[in-house]
């Protein structure tokens, strides 16, 4: 039996990045399950790196109800990071170069030593040198920012940009961090780092299980975005995003 075109996918997925153009959705059509969508999306990294991109480390997606309820899809998810993603802190994007960009309000691990896959984490300090407020830019490339299950996973868990904010050591009650999302200097979401599967930390057991079964290990010095506390916004050009987490500090984007 002939499976899925995965290279073919991976061609269209990433055409319609590029040229910030949506697609339909393709999975149902294509017969692609999750196992061929992690394939896909694998294969779009192949398609970065080609061009000279660099991975950088892993994102979690879906990881909190607000998102799961905001997409219709209920699964925990994990997608990839190239160094192209990354704006400066404080930095700007350019609306015209995504589809229906929104912005999330985020909690970065800076990853130490990491254990064997299979091996759970231990002591979380060990495992994590430094935590940093986040925002993530995510840009479905589907119509209408709709989507399955395997669909999101083929486009990279419509990752498209991040910003991290100033480094910190791990601080006490990170299960438990007051998190803001503001859209110029307005109060746009609310939440707790406790959206974030319960507690954040188990966002990297979640990562490291789920991206082992697909052979891909994270390593030191990585980036890992743990997940979203609250909804997406809408980003709108002009648009000034602030993410506060409480005692670690603020990160920021402008949209032109
Ligand atoms: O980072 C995320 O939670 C996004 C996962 C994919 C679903 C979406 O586009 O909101
Ligand atoms: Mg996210």
């Amino acid at each position: 039996m002939i499976g899925p075109d995965i290279a073919g996918i991976a061609q269209t997925l990433g055409a319609a990045a590029d040229n910030a153009s949506a697609i339909p959705q393709l999975a149902a059509e294509a017969g692609l399950g999750v196992d061929a969508a992690y394939a896909v999306q694998a294969a779009l990294l192949q398609r970065r790196l080609d061009r000279g991109e660099r991975l950088v480390g892993l994102k979690m997606g879906l990881t909190s109800k607000a998102k799961m309820a905001q997409v219709g899809v209920d699964e925990v998810i994990w997608g990839r990071l190239t160094d192209a993603m990354r704006v400066p802190d404080g930095g700007s994007v350019d609306v015209a170069e995504f589809i229906h960009p929104r912005a999330e309000p985020e909690v970065a691990f800076l990853l130490d030593r990491l254990p064997e896959p299979g091996e759970p984490v231990g002591d979380f300090t060990d495992a994590v040198r430094a935590v940093a407020p986040a925002i993530e830019l995510i840009d479905s490339r589907y119509a209408n920012f709709t989507f399955s299950l395997p669909d999101v996973i083929a486009d990279n868990t419509s990752a498209a940009a991040f910003v991290i904010g100033p480094w910190s050591p791990v601080p006490d009650g990170l299960e438990n961090l007051g998190v803001l999302l503001e859209v110029d200097g307005r109060v746009a979401q609310v939440g707790s780092t406790a959206a974030i599967l319960g507690d954040p930390r188990r966002a990297l057991d979640e990562g490291i299980r789920l991206a082992g079964r697909y052979g891909a290990r994270m390593r030191e010095g990585w980036v890992f975005l743990a997940g979203a506390a609250t909804a997406a916004v809408p980003l709108r050009p002009g648009a000034h995003v602030r993410v506060v987490v409480e005692k670690l500090g603020t990160a920021s984007l402008r949209a032109s």
